[in-house]
């Protein structure tokens, strides 16, 4: 058996059971798909993801990528390219794409599922496979022309890269100094460094398209004077594809990680080796950032995504072991020397950390589906302009968290999934120490989680007046007030508003001290000393609405009479609801009360004493 232990039914009950996305399936753009279309798709994919997709992941860390220095060329692993293969050629990259580039007609809930098992089983690969996607965003903005190189992209299988990061430009993409320079014949020179671009190079696909910010001469400062420009490895004919010469962006360097190892990380060196690296501005506008964003957006939720479907894996693997592990006496009879000894699923701190890795990976799954659904109403377009433009506005604000919390508590918890393996955990028999190895990274790249955190605050809340949040506290209060569950889950409810609270209560006080700034502008480290713990803390809360959600449901399933693995499945619901709202929610009004004492005696305090 592989590594990869996959949640099909859990997935099947959020899409299904909770978020109903199949009352949005067989009509407008998703005419082609029903219930049955999204079982078969997820049900195929499990059985790729499952099988010989993960038996590249453990190859791809062993024996990673090997660059040449000397052809600035890399080869991957021969089990990574045979499965990056078996993915193209089923042509599982049609996922993502809209109907009219030949996409498969289902929505981003759909496609975000399918995503988890591909980020489950092996995440470089769902990395190297992102050329159609970015194919797309050229085809949404680009110019008549360059919506051809976007099929052109398609066509022939290209690979696509990100490419912002420099080494004094990382969290302030702003500060990026790779120029560009118009050329006579419309098309620009790009001229500089860039650093840990991912997927730079590799031996999969024939060419290789990088979307690059670069600042035009003359351009304004900041991230608003960066704009966006199409470069390919090789210059192609415009018309068929066909490759020509070598273009002079070239990658100089590949890093030694910590973990992702198949995933090439890359300094990409544009015109600096006597052939001058071509570029064309995308649409012909300079609208860098913005247009960025588009690839950026959907990128943090593939990064949430990634650690929420290793956190799952990481689990699922650690209660397997824990089923089986023998050690120790039950804890009534640990005096008796010679009383049998038992399964380690017996010990009650076994199960309170098997417990908490429960809630979070499907709690954090539940996360990312509720944001990918409103993610649907802007794929299909239904609804007025006010709802639309609502939805938009609740997933802007659920993506730092689905980003920022999911990769902070896939890491924590996997920690978890390895303690509970004892010292066999520890050792590369097992895969949860790549997991950690692997899963590390996600709080880093796309914006790390201070990043996030900022973004959730000033962007997301304060620049949003607070309609996404006041819309979603409304949900929360609404599902608090009703007397849904059949009268249970009470006790569940008073902790959720509890915790409704105490959200308010630090984001109360946060705003006060924004505002306060303006009297003293020292006032705002306030709000940045305390930004990270309101990213967590309204995670937690939404992890805990959405695990009663779902608790609900399943006491609904459990009264119409279910049996077998149906009605475990469900008692765990409701057991993982409970639990998450008596041992986690409690905690927010702790993290309240220390956001409402907040000082400035951090910051007054001198380096030196650090
Ligand atoms: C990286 C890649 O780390 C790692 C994984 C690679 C995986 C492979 C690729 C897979 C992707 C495939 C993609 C396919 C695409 C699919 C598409 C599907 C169809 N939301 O606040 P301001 C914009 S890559 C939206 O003043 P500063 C906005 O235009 C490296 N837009 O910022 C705004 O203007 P306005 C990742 C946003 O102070 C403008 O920016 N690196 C948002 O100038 C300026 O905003 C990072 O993530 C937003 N949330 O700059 C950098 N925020 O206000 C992290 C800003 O007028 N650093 N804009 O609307 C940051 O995010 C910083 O906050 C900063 C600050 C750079 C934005
Ligand atoms: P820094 O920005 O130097 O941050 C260092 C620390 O300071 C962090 O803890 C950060 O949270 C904190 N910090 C910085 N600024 C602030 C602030 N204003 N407020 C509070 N805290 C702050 N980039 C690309 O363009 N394309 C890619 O494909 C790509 N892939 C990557 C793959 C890997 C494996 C890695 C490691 C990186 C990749 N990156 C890529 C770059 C990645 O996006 C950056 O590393 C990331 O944005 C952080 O930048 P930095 O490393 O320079 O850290």
């Amino acid at each position: 058996m592989g590594h990869y232990q996959s949640n099909v039914r859990d997935l099947e009950f959020n899409l299904f059971e909770v978020f109903e996305v199949q009352q949005r399936l067989g009509k407008g753009v998703l005419a082609e798909s029903d219930e049955e279309t999204v079982r078969g798709v997820l049900g195929e994919l499990n059985k790729l993801a499952t099988g010989p997709l993960a038996e590249a992941f453990t190859d791809g860390d062993r024996n990673p990528p090997v660059f040449d220095p000397t052809t600035h060329s890399v080869t991957l692993p021969a089990s990574f390219r045979k499965s990056y293969q078996q993915l193209w050629d089923g042509e599982w990259w049609r996922m993502g794409l809209i109907n009219e580039l030949g996409g498969l007609g289902l929505p981003p809930s759909v496609q975000w599922a399918a995503a988890e098992l591909l980020l489950g089983s092996n995440p470089p690969l769902f990395m190297y496979l992102s050329g159609p996607n970015m194919a797309q965003v050229l085809h949404r903005n680009g110019t008549d022309e360059q919506k051809r190189w976007a099929e052109i992209m398609l066509e022939r299988g290209w690979g696509a890269t990100m490419v912002l990061t420099e080494p004094d430009a990382g969290s302030d993409v702003g500060a990026g100094r790779t120029k560009a320079v118009r050329q006579d014949d419309g098309s620009w020179h790009i001229d500089g460094v860039k650093r840990f671009i991912t997927s730079a190079e590799h031996d999969l696909t024939e060419n290789i398209v990088h979307l690059v910010l670069a600042r035009p001469e003359g351009a304004g400062p900041g991230t608003k004077g960066l704009s966006l420009f199409f470069v390919p490895k090789f210059h192609f004919d415009h018309e068929t594809g066909e490759l020509g010469e070598r273009n002079g962006v070239f990658v100089t360097g590949v890093e030694h990680k910590m973990g992702i190892k198949a995933s090439t990380t890359c300094e990409l060196s544009f015109g600096q080796h006597d052939v001058p690296a071509k570029g064309w501005l995308v649409g012909e506008v300079h609208n860098g950032i913005a247009q960025m964003f588009q690839v950026i957006e959907y990128a943090r939720m593939m990064v949430g995504t990634k650690a929420i479907a290793t956190l799952s894996t990481g689990y699922l693997n650690a209660l397997n072991y824990a089923k089986e592990r023998v050690q120790g006496a039950d804890m009534t009879q640990m005096l008796d020397k010679s009383a049998p000894r038992v399964t380690i699923t017996h010990h009650p701190d076994v199960r309170r950390s098997l417990m908490l890795q429960k809630a979070y990976a499907e709690g954090l799954r539940a996360v990312y589906l509720y944001t990918a659904t409103m993610q649907d109403q802007v794929w299909t377009g239904e609804g007025d302009e006010t709802s639309l433009d609502l939805a938009e506005r609740v997933n802007d604000l659920l993506l730092p968290i689905v980003k920022g919390v999911g990769s902070e508590r896939a890491y924590e918890q996997l920690a978890q999934s390895l303690q509970t393996l004892g010292g066999s955990g520890f050792l590369q028999d097992y895969p949860i120490e790549q997991y950690i190895r692997d899963s590390k990274i996600d709080s880093l790249y796309e914006g790390t989680t201070a990043i996030q955190s900022l973004d959730f605050f000033f962007r997301k809340i304060v620049r949003d007046k607070g309609v996404a949040l006041t819309h979603l506290a409304g949900q929360i209060s609404a599902f608090i007030e009703a007397e849904s569950g059949n009268g249970r889950l009470k006790e569940e409810r008073a902790l959720l508003k509890q915790a409704l609270e105490d959200v308010q209560g630090m984001l109360g006080a946060m705003f006060g001290y924004a505002s306060g700034s303006q009297e003293d502008s020292k006032n705002i480290y306030k709000v940045g000393q305390h930004s990270v713990r309101l990213l967590m803390a309204t995670g937690d809360l939404l992890i805990g609405w959405l695990l009663q959600r779902q608790a609900e449901v399943a006491i609904a399933r459990l009264d119409a009479g279910v049996t077998g693995r149906d009605q475990a499945f469900y008692e765990g619901k409701i057991a993982v609801a409970s639990f998450f709202a008596r041992n986690v929610l409690p905690e927010l009004s702790a993290g309240r009360k220390i956001v409402e004492a907040a000082d400035n005696s951090l910051m007054d305090l001198d380096e030196s004493a650090f």
